[in-house]
């Protein structure tokens, strides 16, 4: 098993290192204060290629591949897990609209996300009633001639105000999941309500919105996909995501184990330092260990996909695997820096809060186990 990196793969994990030491990780404390990212960051990120890593080159994008953009994604969220957030999300959709889009839609939509000309794309699947069973969704789409009125509401939307297009799911057929098809809607577009900031326990620095859809009027241009067919478009999407959310809390992590090693070596009590002691090595041991095996099982899906194989249960296993280990990881790195760890004087209690979501997002660690079992049992 060959786990060296190409020279690609080495150089794009090596522009976001370098941009998450240089700039994140000193502003990821003041974007969280402020609720938002700079935008300047997001433009700065997309000049270098960061916000189309696996999109063709042809479209803006760096094409790069998975496992480029998985190792990107550890790299910047080791830095700012908000900024992770922010440029996972704009890749998917980034992604998805190449996969499935006509000519016209690649061509009008993947070079403003890749450029940095729209700030970020918003993914619109889960509603207030719908989360893990977004086959339940109410939104509808109605045809009228050639336009498609779409009606109802979202939530928990990411970057939902400064996206430039949304991939909007709703239903236009029967119930259950396939009467659900997949739209392109622009910011902008007269009838789509953003609404207030969720108030949140991590990434702060994103922004996570509801959206109200109050008759939005598109072009029949604007479906994405086969009409009925959103459904797989959405969970295709998802595949791949949840590779991006494995990736994001191997980086969390860590910045987190970084920290706590750091802190062992300095901290003293009973006239040593505190990496003298057993308990505390063994938190480090078991952090690192944890950490590798998220890094490797996010790295063999993201493998899997640049190889156009199969990669659904291993991008589930990677997500459920790395988020889980990045919450421990954290938690313990809290533990090593004693009271300090439960002040904001240190980042380590905004790792451990950054890392909560990963185990929520993208398919919560209930969802990822259903998928693992299904596809044993359906084998
Ligand atoms: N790729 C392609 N197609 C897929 C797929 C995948 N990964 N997963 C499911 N499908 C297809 C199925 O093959 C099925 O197709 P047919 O109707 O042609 O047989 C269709 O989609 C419906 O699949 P299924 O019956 O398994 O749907 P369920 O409603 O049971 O839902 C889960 C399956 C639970 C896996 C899905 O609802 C899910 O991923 N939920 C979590 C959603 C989520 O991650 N939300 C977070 C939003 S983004 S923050």
């Amino acid at each position: 098993m060959d786990l060296s990196l190409t020279e690609t793969q080495t150089m794009v994990r090596d522009t976001a290192r370098a941009y998450a030491d240089r700039v994140l990780a000193k502003r990821a404390a003041a974007f969280e204060r402020e609720g938002r990212i700079d935008p300047d960051v997001l433009r700065e990120m997309a000049s270098m290629g960061l916000m189309g890593v696996n999109v063709p080159a042809a479209l803006g994008g760096a094409e790069a591949g998975a496992t480029a953009y998985a190792l990107a994604m550890s790299e910047i969220a080791r830095g700012c897990a908000a900024t992770a957030v922010t440029m996972a999300v704009t890749n998917m959709v980034g992604e998805v609209i190449t996969s499935f889009g006509t000519p016209a839609q690649r061509e009008r939509y993947v070079p403003r996300l890749t450029s940095g000309e729209y700030l970020a794309g918003s993914f619109a699947l889960s509603e207030p009633e719908a989360g893990s069973d977004p086959g339940a969704m109410r939104t509808t789409a109605t045809r009228h001639g050639d336009r498609w009125v779409i009606r109802g509401a979202k939530q928990w939307i990411t970057s939902g105000d400064i996206a430039g297009v949304f991939v909007v799911w709703a239903r236009t057929g029967g119930p259950g999941t396939a009467g659900i098809s997949c739209f392109l809607v622009e910011n902008g577009t007269p009838g789509l309500r953003v609404g207030r900031h969720e108030d949140k326990m991590g990434i702060r620095g994103s922004t996570t919105v509801p959206l109200e859809f109050d008759e939005v009027t598109v072009g029949h241009d604007a479906l994405l996909g086969v009409e009925g067919g959103g459904f797989k478009v959405a969970m295709m999407a998802l595949d791949g995501g949840r590779i991006g959310i494995g990736a994001q809390a191997v980086g969390i992590a860590t910045a987190a184990l970084d920290e706590a090693v750091t802190y062992a070596k300095d901290r003293k009590q009973f006239g040593q330092a505190i990496g003298n002691f057993q308990a505390v090595q063994w938190m480090l041991a078991d952090s690192r260990t944890e950490l590798d095996g998220a890094r490797l099982l996010v790295l063999r899906a993201a493998g899997l996909k640049d190889e156009q194989r199969p990669f659904s249960t291993e991008a589930a296993m990677a997500k459920m695997f790395a988020s889980e280990a990045a919450w421990r990881v954290t938690n313990r790195a809290v533990q090593v820096h004693g009271g300090y760890g439960y002040t904001r004087e240190f980042p380590a209690e905004r790792h451990m809060r950054d890392s909560r979501v990963t185990m929520i997002y993208e398919g919560t660690s209930e969802i990822q186990r259903l998928v693992i079992a299904r596809a044993m049992l359906r084998g």
